[in-house]
């Protein structure tokens, strides 16, 4: 037998929600270097294009739409559009998402619903807009992008965390209510990734030392290191392929290690 194969995306459609740039990007780069055809979705014009060159200069054929994850009918019609252009989606990774990191007792139930929305809500969303079709062909693969938080907290992410733990639950319950359609629902947990994103927790200070934050993950990292988002391209092909056709509901942490370290001692 020829293991390999079954890592295969050869034949397949992907939608990977706002993979203009970060762990998107390169988790759509991983699904195309195994054979997928890549759509991906963003609400900014500017880094549409901007993700076109890159992907381009990567040599990846990726059609990208601009797209509101919160927004049911924007979602709803990018599904639509995908499947002319490229054929019904296989694959969803549901990646799109923002973080506001504010006290919480500071925090305005505006940002927190914001939050919300796109973190956990548009997951739904998007998923909802998907199922019917995988349900019908009788196979899909849905991976959720959920985060060290959907374990543990911290201060001034409890928005994020609350998204990121319910992430969590929500790739658990598409996984017992649709793995009789031969769907598998998982989630990837990235430990902290070099992105924009975390970008401010690695802002070297004025005299050019280490952010605070940054010494701190590094002594609570095993690896002794940020990851970097060509670190899920494994876990996302593996999740995506019928290698992983009997994982259901099940949360794969890519983090270095933190989840199972206490942390150095200072
Ligand atoms: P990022 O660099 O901030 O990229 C976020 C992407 O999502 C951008 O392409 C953004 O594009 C898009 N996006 C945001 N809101 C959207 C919306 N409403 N509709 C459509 N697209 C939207 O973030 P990242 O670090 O790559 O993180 C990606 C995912 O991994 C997120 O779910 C994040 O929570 C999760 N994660 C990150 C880390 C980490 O350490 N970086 C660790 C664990 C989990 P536009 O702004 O143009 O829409
Ligand atoms: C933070 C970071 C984290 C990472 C990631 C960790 O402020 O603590 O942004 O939340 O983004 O989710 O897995």
């Amino acid at each position: 037998m020829d293991i390999l194969k079954k890592f295969s995306l050869e034949g397949k459609t992907a939608l990977v929600t706002g993979a203009a740039y970060g762990i998107g990007f390169a988790i759509a780069e991983g699904l195309a270097g195994a054979g997928a055809k890549i759509a991906f979705n963003c609400r900014s014009e500017e880094h549409l294009n901007k993700a076109m060159a890159a992907y381009e200069e990567k040599g990846i054929d990726a059609k990208g739409y601009i797209c509101d994850v919160t927004q049911e009918e924007e979602v709803i019609n990018l599904v639509r559009t995908i499947e002319k252009d490229l054929g019904p989606v296989d694959i969803l990774v549901n990646n799109a998402g923002i973080i506001k990191r504010i006290p919480m007792v500071e925090m305005s139930a505006e940002d927190f619903r914001q939050v919300v929305d796109i973190d956990l809500t548009a997951a739904f969303i998007t998923s909802k807009a998907v199922l019917p079709g995988m349900m019908e062909r009788r196979s899909g693969k849905i991976i959720n992008i959920c985060s060290m938080m959907s374990e543990l907290g911290r201060e001034t992410v409890s928005a994020y965390a609350a998204a990121k733990g319910g992430l969590k639950m929500l790739t658990r319950n598409i996984a017992s209510e649709y793995g009789s359609y031969n769907i598998q629902c998982n989630g990837i947990g990235p430990g902290y990734i070099a992105t924009p994103q975390t970008a401010p927790l690695r802002e070297k200070q004025a005299d050019g030392s280490r952010h605070p934050f940054d010494s701190f993950i590094i002594a609570k990292t095993p690896a002794e290191r940020w990851g970097e988002p060509e670190d899920l391209m494994g876990a996302a092909v593996f999740l995506a392929s019928e290698a992983s056709d009997f994982v259901n509901g099940h949360i794969l942490y890519i983090d270095g290690g933190i989840l199972a370290y206490i942390g150095k001692q200072p």
